[in-house]
C-alpha cells in the first residue's frame, strides 16, 4: 500500500471547484422546491462557495455560468471572490435557453441564430478575461428530434465553424472544455453525443480544446473509466463535471449513487497522472430536495475519499499480479484499495491543516444556514427556473 504520508501530500494539491448554480434553486422539469435562505446573487453564492472551501480547504474555485451569473463588472465579482480566499473558476456558457435556440445554436440552420450563439460564446471569452478564468466549458443542447429533419454533416460543419473561430480568440493560457452529451434534449441525434466526437473537434481545433466528461452524461453501463483513460493517454482530457446518475442526468451527489465508479474512475486519473492542475475536477450538481451547502460538502468530501482509495493502490503489488496473469490477484489489489475505510485518514489530513475533522458538522454548528435564511429576505432567489 501506498504510505498515508504520500496519500495526504497527493491530497493537498486537489482542487475540487464547485457550480454556482448548485448553490441556487433548481429542481426538475416538473418542479423547482424554493429553499429558504439561496443566494439571490453571484455575490451570494460566492458566500456560500465560501463556506464550502472554509470546512473543507480544498474548494477555493467557482464555477460561473451566464448568463445566470451575469454582473456589470466581472473584475469587480473576481475581487469579491478574492476577498473571501476564492478564485472565479470555469466560465460556463449558455445558449441553450432561448426561443432562438429551438433548433440549435451553432449548429441551427439559420446563419443569424449561429451568429447570435457565437457572440454570446465570444462575451464568455471576454469575461474570463475580466475574472481570470482559464476555461471556457461548452455544452451545446443541439441536436435534432426526427431523422431527416436537418442534415447531420451540415451541423458538424456548422459546429466546427463556430468551435474555430471561439480557439481563435483564446488567450494564450485559457483552454475550451468541450462536453458531449448522449441524450436530451434532443431525442433522435445530438450533435456532440460523445467523446468520440468532442475528441475528434478537440484534435482539429489544437491543443487548448479539451474534453470534459460530465460523469452523467453517458448510456447506463458505460465505462467511463476507459474514456478517462484513453483521453489522458492522448493528452485531451480537460476535466470532469462530477454528479451521480441512477436513470438519466440526475445531477445527484458525486459518489452517491456509484461510489465504485467514482474510485475506478479516479484510479485512472492517478494512472495515467491525471492528478495536475490541467484536470478540472468540477462539480456539475444540482441540490432540488436536500439543502444545498451540506450537501456540495459531501460532494467534496465524496470526491476526496474516492481519490485517497485511489492513491492507495499498491501500484508495484497491482503491476506484479497483472505481469504474472495473476486475474483475481490484481483484481485483489483493487479492491483491497477501495475497501480502505479513508474517513481516519482524511480527518487526520484535516486536522492537520487546521480543519475540523468532520466538515458537514462542522457546517451544521456554524450557524451560517440559519444565518442566511434570517439575512436572505426579500429579492429573487436564483435558479435556473424549470
Ligand atoms: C448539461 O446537462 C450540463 O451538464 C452542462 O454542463 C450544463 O452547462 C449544465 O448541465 C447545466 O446544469
Ligand atoms: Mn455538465
Amino acid at each position: 500500500m501506498t504510505p498515508s504520508s504520500a496519500v495526504k501530500a497527493a491530497l493537498s494539491s486537489q482542487v475540487v471547484e464547485t457550480p454556482s448554480w448548485a448553490y441556487g434553486n433548481s429542481g426538475t422539469r416538473f418542479k423547482v422546491f424554493a429553499q429558504a435562505g439561496v443566494p439571490r446573487t453571484p455575490q451570494e453564492k460566492l458566500d456560500d462557495a465560501a463556506r464550502v472551501h472554509h470546512h473543507t480547504g480544498v474548494a477555493p474555485t467557482v464555477a460561473l455560468h451566464i448568463p445566470w451569473d451575469r454582473v456589470d463588472d466581472y473584475a469587480a465579482l473576481a475581487e469579491h471572490a478574492r476577498e473571501r480566499g476564492l478564485r472565479l473558476g470555469a466560465i460556463n456558457a449558455n445558449v441553450f435557453q432561448e426561443d432562438d435556440y429551438k433548433l440549435g445554436s451553432v449548429t441551427h440552420p439559420d446563419a443569424a441564430v449561429r451568429r447570435k450563439a457565437l457572440a454570446h460564446l465570444m462575451e464568455c471569452v471576454d469575461i474570463m478575461d475580466a475574472t481570470g478564468s482559464r476555461d471556457l466549458k461548452l455544452w451545446f443542447s443541439d441536436g435534432t428530434n426526427y431523422p431527416g429533419q436537418d442534415d447531420i454533416r451540415a451541423r458538424q460543419d456548422r459546429l466546427a465553424e463556430a468551435l474555430t473561430a471561439v480557439y481563435e480568440r483564446l488567450g494564450e493560457e485559457q483552454r475550451m472544455l468541450l462536453e458531449y452529451k448522449l441524450f436530451e434534449p434532443a431525442f433522435y441525434m445530438t450533435d456532440v453525443p460523445d467523446w468520440g466526437t468532442a475528441y475528434a473537434h478537440c484534435l482539429k481545433l489544437g491543443p487548448k480544446a479539451q474534453v470534459v466528461v460530465d460523469t452523467g452524461h453517458h448510456a447506463p453501463g458505460t465505462n467511463i473509466e476507459f474514456i478517462v483513460a484513453t483521453l489522458l493517454r492522448e493528452g485531451r482530457l480537460g476535466g470532469f463535471d462530477f454528479n451521480s446518475r441512477f436513470y438519466a442526468d440526475d445531477d445527484l451527489m458525486v459518489g452517491a449513487a456509484d461510489p465504485f465508479q467514482l474510485f475506478r474512475i479516479m484510479y485512472e486519473v492517478v494512472r495515467g497522472g491525471g492528478f495536475t492542475s490541467e484536470v478540472a475536477f468540477m462539480l456539475d450538481q444540482c441540490h432540488n430536495i436536500e439543502p444545498k451547502i451540506p450537501a456540495i460538502i459531501r460532494s467534496v468530501m465524496n470526491v476526496q475519499e474516492a481519490t485517497a482509495k485511489a492513491l492507495l493502490v499498491d501500484a508495484d503489488a497491482l503491476a506484479a499480479a497483472q505481469r504474472a496473469g495473476d486475474v483475481l490477484g490484481a483484481n485483489e489489489v483493487l479492491m483491497d484499495a477501495y475497501h480502505t475505510d479513508v474517513r481516519p485518514l482524511l480527518a487526520e489530513w484535516r486536522q492537520e491543516r487546521g480543519l475540523d475533522p468532520d466538515p458537514v458538522a462542522a457546517y451544521r454548528r456554524s450557524g451560517w444556514a440559519e444565518r442566511i435564511v434570517a439575512e436572505r429576505q426579500g429579492g429573487q432567489q436564483a435558479g435556473w427556473g424549470a
